[in-house]
Order: structure tokens, then C-alpha cells, then sequence
């Protein structure tokens, strides 16, 4: 077994998964070179679809694979768009080997980083209307909430209810990154029998970071059958540019085997996940699971992206105005506050002696103001003693106008010593030796896992090269979470930034006015 940091460097040494060469089977993948519509690489497929070997298929021009009238379709498309408009295609084609049926398939285009032009070509499903179906509810649920003033909660629900109607997988979740890269499910809907996954946390590194980077590239990701084998291209490297190939826009890209296995471990069968985007970051993702194969067609997934959207902007609506509601209330405070520190002598007592006073600023139990050799406290906090170390500490550690953590013994071991009081501190320091400080107490929280947060992975070591696998067991696993605050909200750490230059501010004035005295 490797040691855990030796397995810490594996994990981060893990090969781009856009490069490597391989496709999932149930389409067929073509890089073509312009303008002569040249194949220079296909997938090793070609045999069972065209009933032509690949060999044979290299060196043709998509004219002599598939009817030129078709082909004049594809350049004009090509000619007068961008390519997102001509997606899908409608192509047909026989088997040269089996007989008179035509093979329907959507043909999907994009342009890789190195300038070919992609073609993918997926079966095409018959039921033609379904997708305008789906779409027509995955719409409509999105406009009646936007309506209905539900909770944020509720609005998630009602997303994993109608994603799961339309497209009919076994369980549908809402999953949302946390602050530390892990994630949470906030919201599931499951077949009945289904152990449920709601509110289980899982660790940062089941979706490593080059994963997530891709996921905001590439926003609808479709894994018909985890266990159908990958398909290689040939040749391996584009015999122009001798590279691999980008496969990030790629609809058919095989996934990370890694991550295949954590599917298999999981019991999942196929796998559809669509991106929720925030200020171009992975906000969170939905993620679908089918115990066994699944097919979804390229305009269902087209919808379900689109949903994506629809629901984000829902989504960050309600968060914002979550967030401003309390931005509101927090301006009023420090107003007032501000106020209450012109009308007295001391501008200590403004903070201390009114309501609201300094406490409710950062939603804080006890506070300090410690100005000079003066500690001026106000609800639960540690002791003059202790708070005279903390602040030798801060003045040494700390150089930011801001310091906020919610687990201080993790920097400051001594303040396990008073983490009934403050195991969360939001610290301001106004000059070199000045600081208002707010504390909150010890929150003993238990945290649900999917599996053991501490051993997410385990790895093999064969002639040099490491495998990585994950872990066998998704069972809860709990954690209890200890010398922890509740954290510091945003909104919180600004009114406190606010709070510090209106402080800046008085005490000049103050010192200004003193000065003026004794002249
Ligand atoms: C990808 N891991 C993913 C994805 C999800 C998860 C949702 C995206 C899948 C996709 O886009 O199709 C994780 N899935 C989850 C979680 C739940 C779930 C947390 O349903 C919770 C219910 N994964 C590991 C380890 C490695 C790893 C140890 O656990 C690496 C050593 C890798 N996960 C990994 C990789 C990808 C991934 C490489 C990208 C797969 C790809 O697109 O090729």
C-alpha cells in the first residue's frame, strides 16, 4: 500500500481525461479535415455500423461513406451557421454487409481545439415527439415555480421531480458543491426501493478538479452503459499534427475508468449529469442514475441543458435574494451603529451600550473592542487573559483589514480552551495594535457521509504505474464535527470590513478634535 502522501501526488499526477483517445460505443465518432470533408481518424467501430473496416473507411471523403446529397446538406449547414445550429443533423445510412435498412442517426458537429471538424453520429431514437414533450414540461415546471414563491428547497425538489418524469431514470439528484469542494445532495427523487442519498455529503476528490473544469466546458454528459467497453480511434493520434485528440466538446468521450468503477460501486448502470454554472463556476451539479442501460437522445439532453439554465437563474435568484434581505438588515445595523459612535464621547460606547449594538452586526454572541490596553467586552467571550494572547497572536499572524475562521483551534490550538465560547472569530484590526473582535461558540455538528470521508480512494501499485480506485462503500458514515462555529456568512465579513473604515473614520475625527483642544 502506498503512503498517504505518495497517494496524494497519484491522485493529483492523474492524466487529463480529454485526451485518451477513446469514445463510448453506441455512436461513432469521424475527425475530418477541410474543406474536402477527408477522414483522417474514425473510432474502431466502423465495421459493425457501416460494415466497412476503418482502414477502408481512413483516406475516403465523407461523399463516398454517406449519400452526397446528404453531404451538400452538411456543407451548406456548414457554410452559413455556426455549427451549433446545424446540431442535429438527420443521417442515414446502410450496412454494406447486412442488407437494405437504413441506419438513422443524429449527427452532431463541433470543431476541435486544433481546428478539425468532428462529427459524432448517435442512433437515433423513433419516438419523435417525446423531446418536444419533455420539453414542454421541463419548461412549464421551471414557469410555475418561478411563479410560486417557494423556498429554494421546494424549487429544487419540483427540478428532480420533472427531470426524472421526462426522462424516466431510476433516481434524479440535486447535488451542490460546498465551500471546501465537497459536496452535498439537497434534493432527490428515487424509486421507492432505492437506499436514499439525501443530504449525505461526499469528499472533494470523487470529482477531481480537471473533471470540473471540463463540466464547464461541457454541460450535459450522457454514460448510456457503464459497462459497454470504450472504442479506440484509429490511428491513435491524428497522423497530421501527431496528437491526441481535445475530446472536451466531445458528445461521446468514454469516461475516466476511475470514474466508471465508482459508478459500478455505486450500482449504476448509465448516468446522465447536467452543470449548474454560477458566475462561470460549477455551482452544482444534477446528477441521474439508471440501474441498467439508458438511452437519452440528444434533443432530451438538449432540453435537460437547457433546463439547466433555466432553473440556475431561478436559483441564484433565490439565493440573492436571501442574501439581500440580510444585506439589508445588516446596513440598518451599522448605521445605526455608526450613529450611536458620533453621539457619544467614546465611540466604544456606541458599539456596546445601544440596541442594536455590536453583536448583531456580525450575528455574534460576545464581542470585543480592544483599543489601547482596554478591552471593552460585550456577551459571551473568553476571559482578559486568554483575549490578551489571542490578540499577541493576531498582531503576529494576521496582516489582512479582515480575518474570519470558524474553527480557530485548527490555527490557534490554546483556544480549545474557550471554544464554548469562541471557536468562531471574525477579527477587524483597525490599526497595528487596535481590533474589534466577534466570537461564536462550539457547534457540535454530525456530518453524513457517503462512505468514508478519510479514505475516499485506495490505490494499487503495478510495475511502477499507480492505479487508482474508489472506494468499495458508499454506507453512511458518520462524522461528528467538533471545536467548529457555525461559519461566517459573506454578508457578515463585509458589514464588518464597512464597519472598520466608519471606525477608521471617527477615531481620526476624534483624535482631530483632541488635537484642535489642545491647541
Ligand atoms: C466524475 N464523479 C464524477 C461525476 C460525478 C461524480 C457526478 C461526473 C460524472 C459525469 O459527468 O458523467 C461523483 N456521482 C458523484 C457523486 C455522487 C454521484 C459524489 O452520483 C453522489 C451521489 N472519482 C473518485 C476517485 C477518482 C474519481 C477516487 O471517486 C479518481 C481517482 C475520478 N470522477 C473521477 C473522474 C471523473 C469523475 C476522473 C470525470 C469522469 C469523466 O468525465 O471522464
Amino acid at each position: 500500500p502506498l503512503q498517504a502522501q505518495e497517494l496524494h501526488l497519484a491522485y493529483l499526477e492523474q492524466a487529463p481525461i480529454q485526451f485518451h483517445n477513446q469514445i463510448q460505443p453506441h455512436g461513432v465518432l469521424l475527425v475530418l479535415s477541410e474543406p474536402d470533408l477527408k477522414i483522417v481518424q474514425v473510432t474502431n467501430n466502423t465495421l459493425a455500423v457501416f460494415g466497412i473496416t476503418p482502414e477502408n473507411v481512413l483516406q475516403k471523403t465523407l461523399d463516398e461513406l454517406i449519400d452526397p446529397f446528404q453531404v451538400e446538406r452538411i456543407r451548406a449547414g456548414l457554410a452559413d451557421s455556426s455549427l451549433e445550429l446545424i446540431n442535429p443533423i438527420k443521417i442515414w445510412t446502410k450496412n454494406r454487409q447486412k442488407g437494405d435498412d437504413y441506419l438513422v442517426f443524429d449527427g452532431v458537429f463541433h470543431r476541435s481545439s486544433d481546428g478539425f471538424l468532428i462529427l459524432e453520429l448517435e442512433p437515433a431514437l423513433s419516438q419523435e415527439s417525446i423531446p418536444f414533450l419533455s420539453f414542454y414540461h421541463l419548461a412549464r415546471a421551471s414557469i410555475n415555480q418561478l411563479e410560486a414563491n417557494s423556498s429554494l428547497q421546494d424549487f429544487c425538489q419540483t427540478i428532480v421531480q420533472e427531470v426524472r418524469q421526462v426522462t424516466g431514470f431510476d433516481r434524479v439528484m440535486l447535488y451542490k458543491f460546498d465551500r471546501d469542494g465537497h459536496g452535498v445532495v439537497l434534493a432527490e427523487e428515487k424509486l421507492d426501493h432505492l437506499e436514499p442519498y439525501l443530504g449525505l455529503h461526499y469528499p472533494e476528490s470523487d470529482i477531481p478538479k480537471a473533471a470540473r473544469k471540463l463540466f464547464a466546458s461541457n454541460w450535459i454528459r450522457l454514460i448510456p452503459d457503464t459497462h459497454a467497453e470504450a472504442i479506440a480511434l484509429v490511428p491513435a493520434q491524428n497522423p497530421e499534427t501527431q496528437r491526441s485528440l481535445d475530446l472536451t466538446f466531445s458528445i461521446l468521450r468514454s469516461a475516466s475508468p476511475c470514474h466508471i468503477e465508482y459508478l459500478h460501486n455505486m450500482g449504476v448502470g448509465a448516468s446522465l449529469t447536467i452543470s449548474l454554472m454560477k458566475d462561470q463556476k460549477l455551482w452544482g451539479l444534477i446528477a441521474c442514475h439508471h440501474q441498467s442501460p439508458k438511452y437519452v437522445s440528444y434533443e432530451l439532453r438538449k432540453a435537460c441543458e437547457f433546463l439547466g439554465r433555466l432553473i440556475f437563474a431561478e436559483i441564484s435568484a433565490r439565493e440573492e435574494t436571501a442574501d439581500h434581505d440580510y444585506r439589508m438588515k445588516l446596513t440598518y445595523v451599522q448605521s445605526a451603529l455608526v450613529d450611536y459612535m458620533s453621539q457619544e464621547e467614546n465611540f466604544v460606547d456606541g458599539l456596546v451600550k445601544h440596541n442594536p449594538n455590536l453583536l448583531d452586526l456580525a450575528g455574534a454572541q460576545g464581542a470585543a473592542v480592544c483599543f489601547g490596553n482596554n478591552c471593552t467586552l460585550i456577551g459571551e467571550t473568553p476571559k482578559e487573559e486568554d483575549l490578551n494572547f489571542l490578540l499577541q497572536w493576531l498582531r503576529q499572524q494576521v496582516q489582512e483589514e479582515v480575518f474570519y475562521t470558524n474553527s480557530l483551534s485548527e490555527l490557534y490550538p490554546d483556544a480549545e480552551r474557550f471554544k464554548n465560547v469562541a471557536s468562531g472569530l471574525l477579527a477587524i484590526p483597525i490599526s497595528q495594535r487596535n481590533y474589534v473582535l466577534w466570537f461564536r461558540p462550539e457547534v457540535i455538528q454530525t456530518v453524513n457521509w457517503g462512505g468514508d470521508p478519510n479514505q475516499p480512494f485506495a490505490a494499487t501499485q503495478t510495475e511502477g504505474t499507480v492505479h487508482l480506485s474508489p472506494r468499495k462503500s458508499f454506507e453512511l458514515w458518520k462524522e461528528t464535527v467538533r471545536l467548529t462555529s457555525l461559519p461566517w456568512h459573506s454578508v457578515e465579513v463585509k458589514a464588518a470590513l464597512e464597519l472598520r473604515k466608519a471606525i477608521i473614520n471617527i477615531v481620526l475625527r476624534q483624535a482631530d478634535e483632541l488635537a484642535q483642544l489642545a491647541q
